[in-house]
């Protein structure tokens, strides 16, 4: 089973890590770390498309759950993610009904979805009955993260074939008028991640939030939320990185 999956069964909240680093190196001593599951950030992060599927057997060696922030609502690129052993796709920056419902095409075969068939990995892991099984085998989150995607949420919400929507702080933020950065304070900023996990569960949806504090991360899984991400990889290099040069220095 996804391990995501899993641990939501298990009436718990994932907790899953977040990788700017495009090694599969890393991406595989991350994932010996603990985490639930690992975020490869194929739209932000440094990982060609390539490197990014080099990351995602890594991250499945290391055992934990290997996903990806895809760079846009492409099919093309979501489908061959998948065929490749990606089992959690997170899309950027959706601002209607329409593009969620593409979106969750993408991720289902016929007649749910549109999926073209071609599991290369998925097929190693899960075996002949593969095609059966494969929409439990991955979770799905849309990005609320723009002013049209507020105005449209509970329309986003609405549509079927999507786990949960996933909350991006700071182009939340930006959208909102103030400057971007994970963990917000600005009160409009709080107040609509709070309206957004509000109506995701209102509608029966999973919401999953970008956090950079594992202790603010925490607070957020007391309120509700289903999946957290905390610091990505390189804001944990350099954080290690000053604390030993400082501790040399004195
Ligand atoms: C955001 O905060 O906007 C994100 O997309 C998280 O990386
Ligand atoms: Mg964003």
């Amino acid at each position: 089973m996804n391990r995501i999956r899993q641990v939501w069964a298990e009436g718990r909240s994932a907790v899953v890590g977040w990788l700017h680093v495009p090694s599969a190196f890393s991406a595989e001593i991350m994932a010996r770390a603990g985490y639930d599951g690992l975020v490869i950030d194929i739209q932000h992060g440094a990982a060609s498309f390539h490197e990014a599927h080099e990351m995602l057997r890594a991250i499945e060696l290391g055992g934990a759950e290997p996903l990806a922030r895809v760079t846009a609502n492409d099919p093309g690129e979501i489908m061959k993610l998948l065929d490749y052993g990606c089992y959690g796709v997170i899309c950027p920056m959706i601002e209607t009904a329409e593009e969620a419902a593409a979106f969750a095409s993408s991720i289902h075969y016929p007649p749910q979805g549109r999926r073209s068939y071609g599991p290369r990995r998925p097929a190693q892991r899960y075996g002949a009955g593969y095609v059966a099984m494969a929409s439990e085998t991955i979770v799905s989150f849309a990005m609320i993260e723009t002013e049209l995607g507020l105005v449209n949420l509970d329309r986003i919400l609405a549509v079927e074939g999507y786990d949960g929507v996933f909350i991006g702080p700071a182009d939340l933020a930006l959208a909102l008028g103030h400057p971007p950065k994970p963990d917000p304070d600005a009160p409009v900023v709080v107040e609509a991640i709070r309206h957004i996990r509000e109506r995701a569960h209102a509608m029966g949806k999973k919401v999953g939030l970008f956090c950079a504090d594992g202790a603010y991360a925490k607070a957020r899984i007391a309120e509700g939320f289903d999946m957290v991400s905390i610091a990505p990889d390189s804001t944990l290099l350099v954080a290690g990185a000053k604390a030993s040069l400082d501790a040399a220095r004195g």
